[in-house]
């Protein structure tokens, strides 16, 4: 180890998209972007990399001809950056997460490279269109919903902003499942996404790391020295870097998504084989391998399997290791890892990580303990993602220290030094209960939470409210003892995917109407705000409206055989499926709309089209329930003649990423209708209203920012408060005595529960509506009420075509501050200290 006098200094000129290779060396010509050039690119990479010509190319060997062709520009900008931030030594910042769902990236990258003409033009050449050929490109669903899906657009956001990055996860084999909607019911099946190979990652085997697991702890006391623990691993496995570049806009910074695979060390036991077991000599390859073979899918209850936890050590570890080989290539010492580095945790699931890192400056590194925890601490901080208490990460000690042993020792004494600082700080026994790494009322358990909080100078919610509840709830009393970290970073999302990429209509009209500026720029959409009174441009706006109305409405028909009309306003919920997201709620209202439609066919009903998608955890009986009854009471409603112009109801399967590039820009109406105080923030919320639709939503999350931000005429907001959800919880609120006085429900429960939508399953749904009676946990019955009333207002503004655009409008044009570029802006200010402006280090 160097001596802590050691002056770091960077390393000479050396980058590759790791840093390892010599810029000194000779580069190649940067490529052209015309579209000739890139028309003979193409025809180049279709014979030489794929080995076919243009007559016996299909499609998809043109996709990955124009991908390689599109990629070699990437590349020119990725080495680049690399080698800028090399030379300047800026500080990086690592984002390590479970999950990235990204989604397809040829789009983003021709649209971020400014090559979207070129390369339109290049393949027309061959009589190819490129809106064709990159809908064969596979999702990657590396992730389950919106922590994965923050995760991509931050990827996005830092490339844009120009935040030199790191994203380090898994490279899972199969990603988040395949759902097919059979007989009403949900199905999984696994999603294969690497089947065609992936020709956007590189990998990198030099970068391999070999992580251990189980065996044992020994003291070592060596005459001299003082005494060390040294971990000896029962069982390695080799972890493999995997690099996909991410294109900021306008390509000015490219980073990298580095995520690891699991490989064997051995790959085949050959005196097993030769002794003729076959089998057994694949086992220890099968078990490494297992590691990375598949997400897991579910996001809202805790996996507590071995597998799981192994793999969150594996990434944890492999990106740690990582970081001080590139750190140490660069300067010589630890020392100064936090001036360099700073380590974002993504949720829980990394926080591991605080362990290893410890273990690895102490034991492999020879920091003594204070120093390796002032530096882990100023490197790491910490997003908490969710408040529900079945999602919070804990593992069985048992299980802990049979896998990692020399962790558990390190979190022992992590959490005996805090509570020692509690005690000094006169915190009484309650509040150290709840401070400890240790739960002891559970079987004992690691608390992940409370791990990742006291290893972190940071600690930020998603919204401000989710900040505030965390304040007071799951982290009350680490507050008291730490009230200078926790702090709030409200969630964004990229408009480069979510206006520019998925609505080009609306894009072009913006772009014609207020200028570019908004590209590079997009607080500028405020400027839409003067046309909201404008007539002919509120036609204009809906004209676009209405384009991408009739684009889903043809997918509902290819894939469902439901025709809809895209002059009825469609109402969209379109996220996981969860209790607490209550598309039960929504579900019932269509129900009591139906009966009153059939009721009083008089009145002046709007036509409806009730848009739902989203994918049920595997093992969520009640989530998978609802999917049955929304199922259900589609194929009830939809051929039903009476009600055939007013409502329909359609649940399109396999919601992804690339779906909801086409679903969010349809939407007139977006539901974001969460028991107040359970979700986050949502980030769906914030691309339905910057695609110009309004929000139905109760105060909760980023909502309640949404509601400042657009004003609130532009915003439809219902329903009890977290306070007054709370504050029923307690009182053991139940919806018996609600549903006995709204005939409206109680009507629409009655039908669900006498077999109208399930006349094959009288007794389906039956536990589902007696939660109602029973408990209402989730304040359907409390909420329900407000939601018909509020649902109903937004009847009468539909007929007022003028109103609802000028809305609309105002939507999009005030939306700017949930750009996931001012998100990063604010972690990189108040968390990192790094990106353009910060100071140097
Ligand atoms: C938890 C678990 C538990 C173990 C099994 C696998 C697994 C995977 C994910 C999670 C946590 C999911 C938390 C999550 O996605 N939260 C969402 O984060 C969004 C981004 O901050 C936010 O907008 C949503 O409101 C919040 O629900």
């Amino acid at each position: 180890m160097t001596s802590a006098l050691d002056t770091p200094r960077p390393s000479s000129h050396s980058a590759d998209a790791d840093d390892d290779t010599t810029l000194m060396a000779p580069t190649p010509q940067r490529r052209q972007n015309d579209s000739a050039t890139f028309a003979s690119e193409i025809l180049e990479k279709l014979t030489y990399a794929i080995g076919k010509n243009p007559a016996a190319a299909r499609r998809h060997d043109w996709l990955e001809a124009t991908t390689l062709a599109v990629r070699d520009r990437i590349i020119d900008h990725w080495l680049e950056s690399n080698q800028k931030t090399t030379e300047s030594g800026e500080k990086r910042v690592c984002y390590l997460s479970m999950e990235f769902l990204i989604g397809r990236l040829l789009r983003d990258a021709i649209s971020n490279l400014g090559l979207t003409q070129s390369v339109t033009e290049a393949l027309a050449v061959y009589d190819v269109e490129l809106d064709m050929i990159e809908l064969l490109e596979p999702d990657a669903a590396l992730g389950n919903g919106g922590l994965g899906r923050l995760a991509a657009c931050f990827m996005e956001s830092m490339a844009s902003t120009g935040v030199p990055a790191f994203g380090y996860g898994i490279r899972y084999v199969h990603g988040f499942f395949r759902q097919e909607v059979v007989d009403g019911e949900q199905v999984e099946l696994p999603e294969n996404w690497l089947m065609h190979g992936n020709p956007w990652e590189f990998e990198r085997r030099e970068n391999s790391y070999e992580i251990g697991f189980g065996g044992k702890v020994a003291a070592i006391d060596e005459p001299g020295k003082p005494p060390r623990q040294i971990w000896r691993p029962g069982e390695r496995v080799l972890a493999v870097a995997y690099d996909t570049p991410i294109v900021g806009w306008r390509g000015n910074h490219v980073n990298t998504l580095r995520l690891w695979s699991a490989q064997s060390l051995d790959p085949i036991l050959l005196d097993a084989f030769n002794s003729g077991d076959h089998i057994g000599a694949l086992r220890e390859a099968n078990k490494a391998e297992a590691i990375t073979r598949v997400l897991y899918p579910a996001d809202s209850h805790q996996a507590g399997q071995e597998l799981r936890l192994r793999q969150e050590y594996f990434f944890s570890s492999a990106s740690l290791q990582d970081i001080i080989r590139r750190h140490l290539k660069a300067y010589g010492t630890l020392h100064n890892l936090s001036d360099k580095v700073a380590i974002q945790l993504n949720d829980t699931h990394p926080a591991v990580s605080v362990a290893e890192l410890m273990r690895l400056l102490i034991d492999v590194h020879g920091f003594a303990w204070d120093e390796a925890w002032t530096i882990t601490q100023a490197t790491f901080s910490y997003t908490n993602h969710t408040l529900l208490p079945e999602a919070l990460e804990t593992w069985p000690i048992h299980l802990f220290e049979r896998l990692l042993p020399r962790q558990m020792q390190i979190i022992y004494a992590i959490n005996a030094q805090t509570i020692r600082e509690a005690t000094q700080k006169g915190l009484d026994g309650g509040k150290i209960t709840a401070i400890s790494l240790i739960d002891e009322n559970n079987g004992r358990r690691v608390r992940m939470g409370q791990l990742a909080f006291v290893g972190s100078h940071a600690i930020n919610g998603v919204s401000a409210l989710h900040t505030e509840l965390m304040k007071e709830t799951v982290f009350h009393s680490l507050h008291e003892l730490y009230p200078s970290r926790i702090q709030n970073k409200t969630n964004g999302v990229t408009p480069r995917r979510w206006l520019m990429q998925a609505n080009p209509g609306l894009t072009a009209l913006v772009t014609d109407a207020i200028g570019p500026a908004f590209l590079d720029n997009v607080e500028k959409l405020a400027d839409l705000d003067a046309l909201a009174t404008d007539a002919a441009f509120r036609e204009k706006f809906m004209a676009v409206k209405l384009e991408n109305k009739q684009r889903l409405a043809k997918v509902i028909e290819e894939r469902l055989a439901i025709s809809v009309d895209p002059g009825a306003m469609f109402d969209i919920q379109v996220k996981r499926i969860h209790e607490y997201k209550r598309q039960f709620l929504n579900i019932i209202e269509a129900i009591a709309l139906y009966d009153q439609i059939r009721s009083h066919p008089e009145r002046n009903w709007q036509p409806r089209v009730k848009i739902f998608g989203g994918k049920a955890a595997p093992s969520y009986a009640q989530a998978k329930e609802i999917i049955h009854l929304i199922n259900d009471v589609a194929r009830v409603v939809n051929a039903d003649p009476s009600v055939q112009n007013l409502l329909k109801v359609v649940f399109i399967p396999n919601y992804n990423v690339s779906l909801a590039e086409i679903i969010m820009p349809a939407a007139d109406l977006s539901e974001q209708i969460s028991t107040a105080g359970l979700e986050a923030s949502g980030t769906g919320n914030m691309k339905f209203a910057l695609n110009g639709a309004l929000t139905i939503g109760t105060l909760d999350g980023a909502n309640v920012e949404m509601l400042e931000h657009l004003g609130e005429e532009n915003i439809y907001i219902f329903g009890l408060t977290a306070a007054e959800v709370a504050a029923r919880r307690r009182e053991a609120h139940s919806g018996r005595s609600i549903i006995e006085n709204s005939r409206l429900l109680r009507e629409a429960l009655d039908s669900i529960v006498k077999g109208v939508f399930s006349p094959d399953g009288q007794e389906r749904y039956a536990s589902l509506v007696s939660n109602l009676y029973n408990n209402d946990w989730w304040m359907i019955a409390a909420d329900f009420e407000a939601y018909w009333q509020t649902q109903r207002k937004l009847d009468d503004l539909w007929q007022d075509t003028p109103s609802w655009g000028e809305k609309a409008v105002r939507n999009t044009a005030r939306m700017s501050w949930f750009s996931s570029d001012r998100s990063i802006r604010e972690y990189a200010k108040d968390i990192w200290r790094a990106g353009p402006g910060a100071p140097a280090s």
